[in-house]
Order: C-alpha cells, then sequence, then structure tokens
C-alpha cells in the first residue's frame, strides 16, 4: 500500500479530529517527510485538508470525494472495492470484472457515469461528483436467483442505510426505486450474470444510484427526481460503505426474508389505485399487498386478483 493510501485512510478515518503529521508517521512507518509529501500529493488531487499548527490534519468536513480507502475503512465487512473517477456504467464495469476474474462479493463505485443505465434502455442521470453510483456483486449460491426479491433486498439495504446515516424517513415504490416526499432519489437496477452451458446464475450485480447533493437536474425528471440535498457531515463513501455492509448482511442468505417486513411497511402504493402495464397495453387495479418474492398483489374491479413479478406501474390520484 502506498504511503498516499495509508495517509488517506487514517485522515478519512479520523473526519471529526486533526491527527498530527508525526502520529501518521508512527502508523504508517514511514518519516514525517513522507507524510508531508503525502499530504501535499492529496491536495494536489483536490482534497482540502485542513492543518492547524501543533494539532495536525483533518479533512474539511464537506470535503466528499470518492476513494476505496474512503469507502474501505467505513465499512465492517471488508470486501473488494473499485472507484472510477469517470465511466461509462458501474454495472458494465462490474459485469467485465466477473468476466476475468473470480469474485465472491465486491463494490464498484464511480464519481460520474457517462452512460448510466436504467432499465429497459432507459438512462440514469449520473453528474460529477453528485451522486452515489455504485454496483454490488455478490454470488448467490443458489441454483435459481429471483431478480425481484433481490431487488427487495436492495431497497430495503439502502432504506436502511439512510435512515441509520441521514434519519431520512424513505419510501419503496415497487419494483425499484426509493422515494423521500413523492420524488425519486434513487433507482436500482439489478442484473443477473449466468453461466451460458449450466443456466445456474454465477453472480447478482446490484446497480444503485442515489441522487446525493444532485442540486439541478434534466428538465424531464426536474419535476419528479429529488435528491438528499444538504451535507449534514455524512460522506458517499460512508453511505456506499453502510449500504454496501447492509447489503452483505441481506444477501448472505436468500432463503431468510427477515427484510421483508420493512420492505413491506415501506411499500409506498399498497391501498392506491394503480395502474400497470402488461403486453403493451395498460389496466387499472388497487394495490393489495406484496408477497415474500416481492411481488406486487393487485385486485381489479371485479375483485380478481393477480401478481405482477415485474413491469412497471403509475399510481392514480382520485
Ligand atoms: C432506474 O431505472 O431507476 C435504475 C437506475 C440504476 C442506476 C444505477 S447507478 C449505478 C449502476 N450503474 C448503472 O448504469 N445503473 C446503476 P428505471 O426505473 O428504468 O428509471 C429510469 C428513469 O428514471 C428515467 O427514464 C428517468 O425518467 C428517471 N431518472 C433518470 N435519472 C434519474 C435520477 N438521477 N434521479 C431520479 N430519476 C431519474
Amino acid at each position: 500500500m502506498s504511503v498516499r493510501s495509508m495517509v488517506l485512510e487514517i485522515l478519512e478515518q479520523n473526519r471529526e479530529s486533526d491527527i498530527s503529521g508525526e502520529r501518521m508517521a508512527q502508523q504508517t512507518g514511514v518519516s514525517r517527510n513522507s507524510v508531508w509529501k503525502a499530504i501535499n500529493a492529496l491536495r494536489a488531487e483536490g482534497y482540502d485538508i485542513l492543518s492547524a499548527t501543533n494539532k495536525g490534519y483533518r479533512i474539511a468536513p464537506d470535503c466528499d470525494i470518492l476513494s476505496a480507502e474512503g469507502i474501505g475503512v467505513n465499512m465492517q465487512a471488508k470486501i473488494p472495492v473499485f472507484v472510477y473517477k469517470t465511466t461509462d456504467s458501474t454495472n458494465v464495469r462490474a459485469k467485465q470484472y466477473l468476466a476475468e476474474n473470480e469474485c465472491e462479493r465486491a463494490v464498484f463505485a464511480a464519481e460520474e457515469q457517462t452512460a448510466g443505465r436504467g432499465r429497459l434502455g432507459r438512462s440514469f442521470y449520473s453528474p460529477y461528483g453528485k451522486g452515489v453510483y455504485m454496483s454490488y456483486v455478490f454470488s448467490p449460491n443458489t441454483e435459481v436467483a429471483n431478480a425481484v426479491s433481490v431487488t427487495a433486498a436492495a431497497s430495503v439495504a439502502v432504506v436502511r442505510a439512510l435512515e441509520k446515516l441521514l434519519g431520512v424517513h424513505a419510501m419503496i415504490k415497487w419494483v425499484n426505486d426509493i422515494y423521500v416526499d413523492n420524488k425519486k432519489l434513487c433507482g436500482i437496477l439489478t442484473e443477473a450474470v449466468t453461466n451460458y452451458e449450466t443456466g445456474i446464475v454465477s453472480h447478482i450485480v446490484i446497480g444503485i444510484g442515489v441522487n446525493f447533493s444532485t442540486d439541478v437536474f434534466p428538465d424531464d425528471i426536474a419535476e419528479t427526481a429529488c435528491s438528499l440535498g444538504v451535507y449534514s457531515g455524512v460522506t458517499r463513501n460512508m453511505l456506499i460503505a453502510q449500504i454496501s455492509d447492509n447489503l452483505t448482511q441481506i444477501t448472505q442468505d436468500l432463503e431468510d426474508r427477515s427484510y421483508f417486513e420493512t420492505y413491506r411497511e415501506r411499500m409506498l402504493v399498497l391501498g392506491h389505485d394503480i395502474t400497470y402495464y402488461a403486453d403493451g397495453k395498460s389496466y387499472a387495479a388497487h394495490a393489495v399487498d406484496v408477497d415474500t418474492g416481492g411481488g406486487l398483489v393487485v385486485c381489479d374491479d371485479n375483485g380478481n386478483e393477480k401478481i405482477l413479478r415485474s413491469g412497471e406501474i403509475t399510481v392514480r390520484l382520485r
């Protein structure tokens, strides 16, 4: 590990307190001069590092730069972390990595995506430095992975992280969106990597996009999207680490559906009249419940029940 990386880890771990060059030198086993050079290198990269005479260094509270070091020190369940300044899509990076490497679990994150993807060929707006754009990869250890239930598990992981770190009470709009005050804060795109010969799902890639401090949205989503907005001492590194820890815990055993109560509690559409779309047509129905596979139980005007496993719904306002 380079001196720069070691110093960055120490600074990210001690964001609330000053730490002297001498102490960093002791901890890393290098000279004070090497620490000083590393501090300068980090400053040249854009880190705002405050220094107080006789006290030491700390990263400025509003300095929020993604790094594998910053994510790693905040993670309880350590897994490999890959960070990009700019990339097309972290889901694409994850899948490319899986094609070339053995991998149990890993997380990929970027400051910016130039081709951030939503479902069905849609795009996800991913401006530089403003959001959490991450892909979490795991190998499911089950023969048939139910992609819908993994998306449900992922939305619970995100909702719990937002609650724990920021006290934000977010809701889930079936099937893959996280909403705050009726606006979309986060989208999730789950993709399965299947072994062509065996048909077994070897890996699942959970792509998560959260608008963290995004202040301007393109016109087409300006009315429907929102961001966390105000900086509150929580960095994107911390949020990625927390979401990742929650995912590691929740995907440990896919048979264990104990996350499911939270999924149901936070489901935005239950009790509402909705329109769902299937085979190019739209249908009116009432959203009644979600089943333990993450399917949405709906009821039409004649009382006929149907379970939606995927697709698109909109809420009808009376
Ligand atoms: C999603 O699709 O919302 C899934 C988004 C997943 C993004 C993550 S970021 C990391 C990883 N890498 C990727 O390339 N993707 C994943 P969907 O439900 O199809 O919603 C897409 C629609 O949401 C668009 O057509 C817009 O209407 C709207 N939208 C686009 N960008 C948005 C944003 N930043 N915030 C809120 N709404 C947005």
